[in-house]
């Protein structure tokens, strides 16, 4: 029997699926031919895992689990859901007695982005009092504030469909290729227009474009002036646009003055050629601009947001069919209201929240951190100051809860392993970040061993703790109707499954149609009170200083073409497809350093240093260093990756994170013993 169902991975594609299902056993996942989008076809990581390590449940979690000493050493015994919950239950209520409750930090993110599994746990900690640790400062906070500030919305993206009126598509800072590979291949690759990439690396998506713009990273504010300036001594910004609907225009003017596109080739080290001739295609004809996420984790990701957000409002690219920028499209967009889902009034009045860049520090102190959750999150492979994780992850006094499908790195040094189901295994929705549209996860078999999906946790951990509120205790099915009447009214969950995917709307609007902006102004803000109180100029500022020192490079680590964040590390296939953890290198760079693929390197950084086996490639330019993220610790001998190095390099804007702005050298080292 074939079922469809929904891929609810962290990712732009958000694929449909076919699961072949005999006896109650999946026995192949494959692509969805019906799906609007993905068209029958899937990514290799989601291809190998989901017929690899997900169809293997010897490899699960699938019991509840407490640790035998000592912490991290990965052995466990086996308990009931009664004592686990009992348990943490006690915990949990003795604290509150001693009104310690924020000392119970959780950690969470998009391990699976299905809404309930992703967003009903936040009812329980919301309730409690818990401290969270703010899961977009690990990934798009930087660029949430400042296109929020700036157009009072940074969830209101175009609507990929309007694509079909666009004549060029500006991808600035992404790289579907890797990070949404089916969007890359049917609504990228696809394109009939003009494709202009802007990224520092030659990636497969800039390699196919018909402009590519390498620029070092991190000098994206002058390369904007550059475009700014071209448009202005053309004549094609849209001085009717802007005088219209953008407020704080003419501070830009003035920095046109002194970063002249000539100044904006220098540093950036883009031909002025190209910068000219981009400057034309974007602003002649209608024009899509994709705003990246590892863009802005640069340590002025907020400037650079800021002054991307410029170029749509300058050349009125905007409220027109085939016009627009896209950051992230939320759950708003659809309709859905996220601080129902999450039940945002049951928090205490000033809900607790600390950035990723400051949990370090709150778990090395056991007065701010006596209970850590981390569910739908790997912390220890994914956040920054790893090694200082790693050592507060190892003190007596904290009780560290990890909810998980598999034993994890960060699992490992769990106090007690909590199961939980995985997407084939309970119903659910799935919302894109991308597109808009609404689709069904169904279930197809019962959860592996004793699994809960993670909303059947938190609601057994609400009753044991004798909560009564009924947010607290609402079921799926009631959950699924309440979110499908708000996303399609007249909807139901069984049309839906029937169909896999369906657009919210078939009505297609320009992003920003009605040209109202949810800013203090009503007009697009350049100079928001949020940049000014942050310390930001009116306008977003040239760095001419932005290059590493002479004997260092700018690594940046972006999303790997066969993980999914830290997901998928742990299938074998998905390892040897992998290869080494590897450092890519630019012929010069490696050359200067007498470097040939295949040696080791240590690299150091101000945290740490790490073993890389040295690959020469055309991917990074010269000055630049690749190493891609969330490879699982356990499996490259040296319990580390790249986070390793990141002593929590801080942005500009929202406390986000700069992973990155990480300055590193090199030093030859022997190959590791095998
Ligand atoms: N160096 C560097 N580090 C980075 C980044 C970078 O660019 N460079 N990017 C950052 C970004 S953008 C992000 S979003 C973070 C992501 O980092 P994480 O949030 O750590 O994401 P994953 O590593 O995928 O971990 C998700 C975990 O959820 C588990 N999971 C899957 N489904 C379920 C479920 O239904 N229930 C539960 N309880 N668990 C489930 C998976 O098995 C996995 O262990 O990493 C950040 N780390
Ligand atoms: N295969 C796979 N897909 C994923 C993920 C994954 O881990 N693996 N992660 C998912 C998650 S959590 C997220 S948030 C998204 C992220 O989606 P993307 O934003 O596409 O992801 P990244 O790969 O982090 O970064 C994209 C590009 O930003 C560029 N960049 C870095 N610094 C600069 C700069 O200063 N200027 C410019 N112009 N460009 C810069 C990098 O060179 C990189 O090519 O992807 C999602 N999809
Ligand atoms: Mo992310």
């Amino acid at each position: 029997m074939l079922i469809r169902s929904t891929c609810p991975r962290d990712c732009y594609d958000r694929c449909g699926l076919l699961l072949r299902v005999a006896d109650g056993v999946v026995n192949r996942v494959s692509g969805d031919p019906a799906h609007p989008h993905t068209r029958g076809s899937i990514c290799g990581k989601c291809a190998t895992a989901y017929n690899g390590l997900w169809l293997d449940d010897g490899q699960r979690l699938q019991t509840p689990l407490k640790r035998i000493e000592p912490k991290g050493a990965g052995e466990f015994a086996a308990i009931g859901w009664d004592e686990a919950l009992e348990m943490l239950g006690g915990r949990l209520r003795t604290l509150a007695a001693e009104g310690a409750a924020a000392s119970v930090l959780h950690a969470h993110y998009q391990g699976t982005y299905s809404a309930i599994a992703c967003q009903f746990p936040n009812r329980f900690f919301h309730r409690y009092g818990a401290t969270e640790i703010e899961p977009s400062t690990i990934c798009d906070k930087a660029g949430h504030v400042a296109l929020g500030a700036m157009y009072g919305s940074s969830g209101e993206g175009f609507d990929p469909r309007t694509l079909a009126q666009a004549k060029t598509l500006l991808l600035w800072g992404v790289n579907p290729s890797h990070s949404g590979p089916m969007t890359d291949r049917h609504w990228v690759a696809e394109f009939a227009g003009t494709t202009i990439v802007v990224d520092p690396l030659k990636t497969l998506t800039a390699a196919r474009a018909d402009l590519h713009l390498q620029l070092y990273p991190g000098t994206d504010v002058a390369l904007v002036y550059g475009l700014l300036g071209v448009m202005q001594r053309e004549g094609l910004l849209d001085e009717a646009f802007i005088a219209r609907h953008v407020r704080g225009w003419a501070a830009v003017e003035a920095q046109l003055l002194t970063c002249s596109p000539a100044q904006a080739a220098a540093i950036t080290g883009v031909p002025l050629s190209l910068i000219e001739e981009a400057a034309r295609i974007y602003a002649r004809a209608a024009s899509l601009l994709w705003i990246g996420i590892g863009l802005q984790r640069q340590t002025h990701g907020g400037d650079i947001t800021r002054a991307v957000g410029l170029l749509p409002a300058a050349a009125g690219q905007m409220a027109r069919p085939g016009t627009g920028f896209l950051y992230t499209n939320s759950y708003e967009i659809v309709g859905v209201s996220e601080s129902r889902l999450t039940a945002a009034h049951l928090a205490p009045a000033a809900p607790l929240r600390i950035s990723h860049m400051d949990l370090a520090d709150a778990l090395e102190d056991p007065a701010r951190s006596r209970v850590l959750f981390n569910w739908n999150t790997n912390l220890l492979v994914s956040a920054p100051n790893q090694q200082r994780l790693r050592r507060s992850l190892a003190r007596d006094d904290l009780l560290t809860v990890v909810i998980d499908l598999f034993m994890t790195d960060t699992a490992r040094y769990a106090d007690v392993v909590l199961p939980a189901a995985n997407f084939m295994e309970f119903d659910d929705l799935v919302f894109s970040y991308f597109h808009r549209t609404v689709s069904a996860q169904v279930k197809v078999r019962e959860p592996v061993g004793v699994a809960l999906p993670n909303q059947e946790i938190f609601r057994r951990l609400a009753q044991v703790m004798g909560m009564t509120d009924p947010e607290l205790f609402e079921t799926d099915e009631a959950l699924i109707a309440d979110l499908l009447a708000q996303a399609r009214p007249g909807t139901s969950f069984a049309e839906l499954a029937q169909v896999g995917t369906m657009f919210v709307s078939d009505e297609v609007r320009p992003q920003f149609a009605d040209l109202a902006f949810a800013t203090p102004s009503g007009c697009i803000e350049i100079d928001a009170a949020t940049f000014l109180q942050a310390g930001l100029a009116a306008v977003p500022a040239v760095r001419a200083d932005a290059r590493a020192p002479d004997h260092a490079l700018r690594l940046i680590s972006p999303s790997h073409r066969w993980l999914m964040n830290s997901t998928y590390g742990n299938d074998a296939d998905v390892r040897r497809q992998m290869g080494p953890d590897a450092l890519l290198l630019n012929a010069a760079d490696a050359a200067t350093r007498q470097l040939a693929t295949g040696d080791w390197v240590a690299v150091h950084s101000a945290a740490a240093s790490l073993r890389l086996q040295v690959e020469i490639s055309d991917v990074p330019p010269s000055g630049v260093a690749v190493c891609y993220k969330s490879r699982w610790l356990q499996f490259d001998g040296q319990q580390a990756n790249v986070n390793v190095l990141n002593p929590g390099l801080r942005g500009d804007l929202g406390d986000g994170t700069a992973v990155n702005s990480l300055d590193i050298t090199l030093r030859p080292v022997a190959a590791p013993m095998s």
